[in-house]
């Protein structure tokens, strides 16, 4: 049974123009599920900073861009501090923009780490359904979530159930993954390419864990993602006297997949409760095993043995251990993983799933 056509409306992260990297994993979380809900039929608005680009058009989508002066990214803050709106913030314009249109629509759906949208959940008639991109970074969105998790339960997703644990929630937490398009990726079945790693340039991401383990491996390790953090970045790459890493840029998805699939292995090394790992699932989707510290997404993508290797957090000498082991893993197993729970099209049903499940709730938990 085809399910009634939604109208959503779609509001992107305001740290920045889908397309820029500035986004991190929720710019290719928002893209993909625009495709997936496509398929499943239904209406979308999309509102995002001037800028953002989208590598696909359709009679479906619409797009509304914008302007405005980008959020400061919660990684870039610490954890106690207050909201900041900054003149001519891009964020308040992004949701009256969303909000001018609710008539129109049937629901909202959040994508951005912000305190606003979550405190408009409460004031506006439209539901507004917010899909969490992080664990807990800042108290005030801790609160401001835990808060609507008592009021709207229904309203509220995350990418793992290892995420959601940082926050307090009134029921048990809705899990929907996340998903990319399938034909967006080639399956590599080479067994014998170099030692690759993905992600921001950042701290919280741990690459000098893994230039470590391609230094004690006597290899190169390719390295692809926006450097976000340029003073971390030569930092890293100065750790040792010889060349280690090999800077491949943030490039776009149909060259990153056909590089990365060339890889034996993609080592991926978080220091913080990553919500989700988009870049392990994009390997596995090229057939690429993944060896990942057990902490955050990770730890509930990798089934240890199968499609990848988990290692105890900063153990960098177990990295070093699974590494050479890497051959043991079948990489057909990667890619029947990754088309079995997370294209985009299976990522939009359980999306679709929410959104039916939430508007048919009353709207609030009392009666
Ligand atoms: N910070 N204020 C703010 N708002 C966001 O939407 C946001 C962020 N930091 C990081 C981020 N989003 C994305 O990179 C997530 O995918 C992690």
């Amino acid at each position: 049974m085809v399910n009634k056509q939604l109208k959503l409306i779609l509001v992107s992260t305001p740290i920045g123009c889908l397309g820029s990297g500035k986004g991190g994993g929720v710019e290719l979380t928002i893209i993909s599920l625009i495709k997936g809900l496509i398929l499943l039929g239904h209406k979308i608005i999309l509102i995002a900073p001037k800028g953002s680009k989208l590598p696909f058009e359709s009679e479906l989508l619409e797009i509304k861009l914008i302007d405005g002066i980008d959020q400061p990214s919660w990684q870039h803050q610490n954890k106690t501090d207050p909201v900041i709106i900054p003149s001519n913030s891009v964020l308040p314009k992004l949701w009256e923009a969303a909000l001018d249109l609710a008539n129109q629509a049937d629901a909202v759906i959040n994508f951005a780490y912000d305190w606003l949208p979550l405190w408009l959940t409460k004031t506006q008639g439209i539901k507004i359904f917010h899909l969490i991109s992080m664990g807990a970074e800042s108290l005030i969105m801790k609160e401001i979530i835990s808060e609507i998790s008592h009021l709207f339960p229904f309203q509220l997703a995350f990418h793992t159930k290892i995420q959601s644990k940082d926050y307090d929630l009134k029921t048990d937490p809705i899990i929907v993954g996340n998903g990319f398009d399938k034909k967006n990726y080639l399956y590599n079945k080479n067994e014998n390419g170099p030692l690759g790693w993905a992600g921001r340039i950042a701290p919280e991401k741990g690459l000098e864990d893994a230039v470590r383990v391609a230094n004690d491996l006597g290899e190169k390790l390719l390295v692809w993602g926006l450097i976000e953090d340029k003073e971390y970045a030569s930092k890293t790459e100065n750790i040792f006297k010889k060349e280690i890493i090999e800077w491949k840029g943030f490039i776009p998805t149909n060259k990153f997949q056909e590089q990365l699939g060339r890889c034996r292995a993609l080592i991926n090394t978080p220091k913080w409760n990553e919500a989700y790992g988009n870049v392990i699932v994009e390997a596995m989707a090229c057939g690429v095993p993944v060896i990942a510290y057990d902490l955050g997404g990770p730890g509930e993508l990798i089934e240890d043995g199968f499609n990848g290797f988990l290692v105890k957090p900063n153990d960098i000498e177990g990295m070093i251990k699974a590494t050479k082991l890497v051959s043991k893993i079948k990489r057909k197993n990667c890619r029947d993983w990754f088309e079995k729970k997370a294209t985009n099209k299976v990522f939009a049903e359980r999306v679709e799933n929410w959104l039916n499940k939430g508007l048919n709730k009353n709207l609030s938990a009392e009666f």
